[in-house]
Parts: structure tokens; C-alpha cells; sequence
């Protein structure tokens, strides 16, 4: 089938990236495979500065997915910009990069200078990190503080640079928070980030991870996500959405497209097989295949029915 795909103005091969967080820079994953061959490689979330995150445990496993309080650790945006882009841009690959701010003028900062790299294929606007000491910060928490953050980036993204809002589903409605970020002048939105959760350990009866609450993510939130893909494609067909949550099959790619997707991101699979991106491109192409879909294109949106 034919799996290229064109998003929110940019050409890809096919639709079928890393979730941001789950893949650091790519580097790891060069091991496994050749990141050209992904439609592209979303880069964990930078900050201004170095961060040594959320004091440890910081990941575990519960029985129906896996828990994070990473804390938006990392290297800072000099740290990124010298030594991590650069590998993705010289391989090739067409990263896209995650910014997270604690500010509106952070994420206006750290877009000036993604802007200003050779080699970016996107940004990825971070407003709904569940990992930050203030609540109030999870900017996608609500329609109004999520359009400020847009409408301060717009200005600085360039033409034929797309600029995604990635969003939460702990919210009320995401439909208002993606009609939020479509008015504010985002070319389209990531869903979902990570559900608000936590775990308690059976003998201590304390919190398992250092941080308290964490970000679940895997199968167990694909329903979650799903719906709200579905939901957004429907209220707003136009806006581009890259599809995210529990995806480990080419099957479970084709679901989120049937819900509106016109790409989606692979994540925490990743750390049990890290060849799984890979897997999902040639499983989606055989999916396609064997329900007789000429390409991705045209599974798009297809279960809001029609042609
Ligand atoms: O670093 C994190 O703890 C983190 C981030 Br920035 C995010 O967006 N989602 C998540 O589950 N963890």
C-alpha cells in the first residue's frame, strides 16, 4: 500500500514516528534501525536549561501500563542543539523537536532557537507534561492558557515549518482545548500525552514513585486515545492530528487513522522492543493490503463512516 503521507504541509514516507520521551534523540535507536526509514524521530521533550528531573523511582510497570515521573529530565536546549540535532539532521532523519517551557516566554525562547537549526522537520509544542511541581503549569489543562502558549510560538515558526500542540487527555474536553490550539494558529495537535496516575505499594502502603503521581501510558490508555482523536477529527476535520497512546501494532496504527489520524507515534513499546516503529510500518502496509486499502490516505477517518 502506499504509505506516504503528507502532514500539515510536510511530505513523509510514511506515518509512522517515535513518541516523543520514549526515544531520547534517536541515537539508541540508530542500533535497532535505520531512523530515515521512519516518517520521522520526535525528540524528548528540551528545556532552557539542564534538568536532573523527579527524584527516582521514576518508572513502574502496573498491570495494565507503565508509569513515568521522569521530570522532564535532560540536557537543556545548548546541550540539544549541539550535540543531539545535529546527529538526527546528518543521518538524514526528519526530526521533529519537543519543547517544553515552564513559562510562555520559555517556549517562545526555545522556538526562536529550534527555528533557527538547520535540519528541523517540526516542532512539537509540549503544553501537557503530568511531571511538573505545579499543576497549574499543565498549560493543555485549559483552552485559554494552551492558546497563549500557541499564539506567542506562532509568530516565530517559519513558513513550511509545521508546529503541533501536544495535548492531555486530562481534561473535560480536549475538543475545546484543540479548537483552542487550531484558533491560536497550531498546524495541528499530538493526542494524548500521558493519563494522570499513581501507584501505591502493596507492603510500605506508600507512593511507588518518587514523584507521587506519574503519566500512565501503553495499551491501556489506547481507548483513550482513540476517543479522542475520534472526537477531535470530527469536530474539526481539517486539523491535522498525530495519533498517540498504547500503539504496538500495525493494527493499532490503522485504528487511530481510522479515527482521523493522519500520522501516528509509537512510544512505550519502545522500551520493551525497540525495533517496534519499525514492526508497525511494514504491519500498517500489510493491514492496508489485506483489507484491499489502496493507501493510507484513504483509510483516513473512515470509521465516522461515508465513502
Ligand atoms: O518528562 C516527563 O516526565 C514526561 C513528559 Br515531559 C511528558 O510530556 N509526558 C510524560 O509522561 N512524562
Amino acid at each position: 500500500a502506499d504509505l506516504t503521507t503528507e502532514l500539515a504541509g510536510v511530505r513523509l514516507p510514511n506515518p509512522v514516528m517515535t513518541a516523543s520521551g520514549c526515544a531520547a534523540a534517536g541515537q539508541e535507536l540508530g542500533q535497532f534501525f535505520d531512523v530515515t526509514e521512519l516518517g520521522a524521530i520526535v525528540t524528548k521533550s528540551i528545556m532552557r536549561f539542564p534538568r536532573s528531573g523527579r527524584p527516582t523511582p521514576r518508572m513502574v510497570e502496573t498491570p495494565s501500563g507503565m508509569l513515568n515521573s521522569i521530570g522532564l529530565q535532560g540536557p537543556g536546549i545548548d546541550s540539544f542543539l549541539a550535540r543531539d540535532l545535529p546527529w538526527l539532521v546528518q543521518r538524514g532523519a526528519r526530526p521533529f523537536v519537543s519543547i517544553a517551557g515552564s513559562t510562555v516566554d520559555e517556549f517562545v525562547e526555545l522556538t526562536r532557537r529550534v527555528v533557527n537549526s538547520p535540519g528541523v522537520s517540526a516542532l512539537e509544542v509540549n503544553i501537557s507534561c503530568p511531571n511538573v511541581e505545579n499543576r497549574g503549569l499543565v498549560f493543555a489543562c485549559d483552552p485559554m492558557q494552551a492558546a497563549r502558549v500557541i499564539e506567542a510560538v506562532r509568530p516565530h515558526v517559519p513558513e513550511g515549518l509545521p508546529m503541533f500542540a501536544k495535548l492531555t487527555p486530562d481534561v473535560t474536553s480536549i475538543v475545546d482545548v484543540a479548537r483552542a490550539v487550531a484558533d491560536a494558529g497550531a498546524d495541528g495537535a499530538t493526542m494524548i500525552n500521558t493519563l494522570l496516575g499513581m501507584a501505591i505499594d502493596p507492603d510500605t502502603l506508600r507512593p511507588i514513585l518518587g514523584g507521587v503521581t506519574g503519566g500512565l501510558s501503553g495499551p491501556a490508555i489506547r481507548p483513550v486515545a482513540v476517543r479522542a482523536v475520534y472526537q477531535v477529527h470530527a469536530a474539526l476535520p481539517e486539523f491535522p492530528v498525530i495519533g498517540v497512546g498504547g500503539i504496538r501494532t500495525g493494527a493499532d496504527a490503522l485504528e487511530f487513522v481510522a479515527a482521523g489520524a493522519t500520522a501516528v507515534q509509537v512510544g512505550t513499546v519502545i522500551f520493551n522492543d525497540p525495533s517496534a516503529p519499525m514492526r508497525v510500518v511494514r504491519e500498517l502496509d500489510s493491514e492496508l493490503d489485506r483489507l484491499g486499502i489502496a493507501s493510507v490516505e484513504k483509510a483516513r477517518g473512515c470509521a465516522h463512516g461515508g465513502v
